[in-house]
């Protein structure tokens, strides 16, 4: 019989064997053990939006099987058709963030007011805003589609209120998104840069896939959408001009698949104020706030044109704001358009 060299028996297994997974929970807590004031409070939210996420990805992938397309036949606050994924979305976060016990304050896209978690002792010291179902106009087709969220701390020994969230969007303590598309990646910064995960089905873990994503400072692609031109102010209407005769155009309509791609490759991506919507599509809270926040983590701006996105205070937890963001110089060069006019 052979003698077994324990020796090589053990040196074998190293990491690089693909047995050592960072999975994004315990990427939170070691991020959580590096710092001293940590609760784990965080590690705790972010399992929630975890399970909300997949639960959601788990859904899209069967909608066109399970009849979730189409529409419930309401219109959200925001006078949208209502889609059945969309109301399904909204109630696994809210239900799944309530039952983390570390929020106080949910505001969604598909809820007019803002929801304060109602049994004092289930509130936490966060407040979540977000958008359960992002680019629902791509979920028949199939189309990649999004999760958005912000996550801000409520104001140290104070009631809970709407001063929380008439706040800019640098009192974020951490953003993220999940894009459900060829495959379910959950992109998030706790502020200390971006990192990616991609939903292992298998196992039902994110794993790492994409650490430390850094915008280039430049990039080739521009994104917006060039059907509404015509109602753009002239420093966007002579952006645009400029670049399409340098840059690649690409424009998915889901917010969190333009921004996705600008993340990866780099160049910029813009939904403007316009003549039509005097004050753009995109929301403050859960949509502009949060992608600025990622951006910036990993390198890049967002801006109005005029100022930073992230310096936006919102009056009303849906308002709306023109942006564009990704690569620096890219947004850079957008902003030099707007100082000349
Ligand atoms: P829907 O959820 O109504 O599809 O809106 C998606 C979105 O808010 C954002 O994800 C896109 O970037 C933007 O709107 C696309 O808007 P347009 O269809 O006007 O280009």
């Amino acid at each position: 019989m052979a003698e077994i060299d324990n020796k090589n028996l053990f040196t074998k297994i190293n990491v690089g064997d693909g047995t050592d997974l960072m999975t994004m929970t315990r990427w939170v807590l070691a991020q959580q053990q590096a710092s001293a004031e940590a609760t784990g409070d965080l590690t705790i939210l972010l399992t929630a939006i975890q399970f909300g996420c997949k639960y959601v990805a788990s859904k899209v992938k069967q909608a066109g099987l399970i009849n979730l397309l189409g529409l419930t036949g309401e219109a959200n606050v925001q006078g949208e058709d209502v889609k059945k994924l969309d109301v399904l979305a909204n109630d696994i976060f809210r239900n799944s963030l309530i039952a983390s016990g570390k929020v106080s304050l949910l505001v969604s896209e598909e809820d007019e007011h803002a929801m304060v978690v109602e049994n004092p002792e289930q509130r936490g010291k966060y407040i979540v805003t977000f958008d359960p179902l992002d680019g629902s106009s791509n979920i028949d087709c199939g189309v990649s589609i999004g999760t958005i969220f912000g996550i801000f701390r409520v104001q140290d020994g104070e009631e809970v209120g709407m001063k929380d969230l008439i706040r800019s969007g640098r009192n974020m303590v951490a953003a993220g998104y999940c894009m459900y598309g060829s495959y379910c990646e959950m992109i998030l910064s706790v502020g200390s840069g971006v990192n990616g995960f991609t939903l292992d089905p298998a196992i039902g873990e994110f794993i790492m896939t994409h650490p430390n994503i850094t915008l280039p400072p430049r990039g080739k692609i521009y994104s917006v959408n060039e059907g509404n031109m015509k109602y753009f102010d002239e420093p966007s209407k002579n952006y645009v001009n400029a670049v399409k005769n340098k840059y690649s155009a690409r424009y998915v309509g889901s917010m969190v698949a333009d921004v996705h791609r600008t993340l990866l490759y780099g160049g910029i991506f813009g939904y403007p104020a316009d003549s039509k919507s005097k004050r753009g599509k995109l929301r403050i809270l859960y949509e502009v706030f949060p992608m600025a926040y990622l951006i910036e983590q990993a390198g890049g701006k967002a801006t109005t044109g005029t100022q930073s996105a992230l310096d936006l205070i919102p009056e009303h937890i849906h308002d709306r704001s023109g942006v564009w963001l990704g690569s620096k110089e890219d947004v850079e060069e957008l902003e030099s358009f707007y100082k000349q006019a």
